[in-house]
């Protein structure tokens, strides 16, 4: 399958040397009503870790095994946002963002009984109030992958039973919130917190199946979907949606051994997410790659998976290139000189606008899409007050380009939220790995916007002053 020939490069000429990070005048960036955000999660910015009765998540536990964190790291401090929270605030508000989408912590806001942890909540009536007072548009995530540890305990993805703590959890949220938020999204990545923290073990809680993975997977699409009619009844007037991480794949030759590995590559990282949602179904290429992995599913459980939904969070970083194990798999083969990022991923934003106009095409009822997540990491420093973030800065208009390219071909893409407002504990990576774009000295919690942030509150003012 010619994966990369389908649709032509045209947006990889960008200038490295010019810092403009305005796109031209006829992108459909400049239309008032795509939105323009900055998008954090919960565990990777909030600190205050046993503060206010919040209870341990699976990250706190898997952070402090050592070696499974870079450098020891835990998010016990992190961006001490939980302190920090109004001056980060007035900062976003400075780079004149629109939208704000944030992540609320399962361990935070209820005890291990279920019953709401008062505190908790407050903090996040707190924060939603004053984001809608400054005008924001609220993106709220209810689960970026900090599982109560209790609940590991008893199983967690693994355990059906964790699809009704879910719901119970969606319940409380969507009452306490109702009129705070724009827009909820239930699962962040269900990709990551199946293959990664069941499946590789390379995330919490560590372990590492092929069969779990899929169970967890299916868990956590059926919690997805029993929450959404649980959200829509208590807080009818905000559209309701899940965020994928999708990805590329490519073949690392014309045989069509390599074609059919590139397929299946995107089989596993896309369609086992968004087959079930949007189809009613797994894809049975799946079974092809990971023979007698087939979860549980019970009867019905199709139909509550693929609850309608009012929009489709998509996350895009980069594209794996990849062969035939010779086998019914694939391997990855990392191209030579491509440009990476300091994650070491590739650097590729054709992916992102072939990725969606595909979508478009295989999902009649594609909903409308909000780029949920999009940025890169960079071993940014503060030198005389400044971080001059200039990869960045030529990745993100790059990829603000698929993006207008994706919606000129036809696909409803409605909104952008940059990953991430500042940096902060990117997982197994710990804080070495820089994603924001307000740069964070963790000795001193001193926040500096890099260069991109200007450049992005720049064209946002420029487009907010338009008629
Ligand atoms: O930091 C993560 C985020 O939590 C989920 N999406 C990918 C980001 C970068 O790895």
């Amino acid at each position: 399958m010619a994966h990369d020939a389908a649709f032509s490069s045209s947006h990889s000429s960008f200038d490295p040397s010019s810092e403009a990070l305005t796109p031209p005048g006829d992108s459909s960036l400049w239309r008032k009503d795509f939105l323009l955000g900055a998008a954090t999660a919960a565990y990777q910015i909030e600190g205050a870790a046993t503060e206010d009765g919040r209870l341990a998540s699976i990250w706190d536990t898997f952070s402090a095994i050592p070696g499974k964190v870079l450098a020891g790291d835990t998010g016990a401090v992190a961006c001490d946002h939980y302190h920090r929270w109004e001056s980060d605030l007035d900062l976003l508000t400075s780079l004149n963002f629109e939208a704000y989408r944030l992540s609320i912590a399962w361990p935070r806001v209820m005890d291990e009984a279920g019953r709401p942890n008062r505190k908790g909540l407050d903090f996040y009536k707190r924060l939603l109030g004053t984001l809608k007072d400054k005008g924001l548009q609220t993106f709220v995530t209810l689960y970026h992958w900090d599982l109560p540890q209790h609940l590991e305990d008893r199983g967690g993805w693994l355990n059906r039973d964790i699809v009704y703590r879910f719901a119970d959890y969606a319940d409380l949220m969507s009452r306490e919130l109702a009129g705070h938020v724009d827009a909820w999204a239930t699962l962040n990545e269900p990709w990551c917190s199946a293959f990664l923290g069941y499946g590789n073990g390379h995330h919490a809680p560590g372990l590492a199946d092929g069969r779990f993975a899929t169970q967890a997977m299916h868990h956590l699409l059926l919690a997805h979907g029993m929450a959404v009619p649980v959200l829509r009844a208590n807080d009818p007037a905000s559209k309701k949606g899940i965020v994928a991480n999708i990805g590329r794949g490519s073949a690392n030759s014309s045989s069509a051994a390599d074609g059919r590995a590139a397929h299946l590559f995107e089989v596993q990282h896309n369609a086992w997410v968004l087959d079930p949602l949007l189809k009613g179904e797994y894809p049975q290429d799946l079974w092809h790659l990971w023979p007698g992995t087939e979860p549980l599913v019970l009867e019905g459980d199709p139909k509550t998976i693929a609850a309608p939904l009012d929009f489709l969070g998509i996350n895009y970083y980069f594209r794996t290139n990849v062969e035939s194990d010779g086998g019914h798999g694939m391997v990855e083969v990392p191209l030579e000189g491509v440009e990476r990022t300091q994650m070491g991923w590739e650097v590729y934003p054709d992916g992102l606008r072939d990725l969606l106009i595909g979508f478009n095409r295989t999902y009649p009822n594609l909903p409308p899409i909000y780029i949920t997540e999009n940025g890169m990491a960079s071993d940014d420093q503060v030198i005389d007050g400044q971080v001059n973030d200039l990869q960045r800065i030529a990745f993100l208009k790059r990829h603000f380009a698929a993006v207008d390219a994706a919606i000129k071909e036809g696909v409803d893409i409605r909104g952008y939220f940059v990953w991430s407002l500042m940096d902060n504990f990117e997982w197994a990576f710990g804080y070495e790995r820089r994603f924001g774009v307000v740069h964070v000295d963790y000795d001193t919690q001193r926040r500096t916007p890099k260069r991109s942030a200007q450049l992005i509150a720049k064209f946002l003012s420029e487009r907010a002053a338009k008629a």
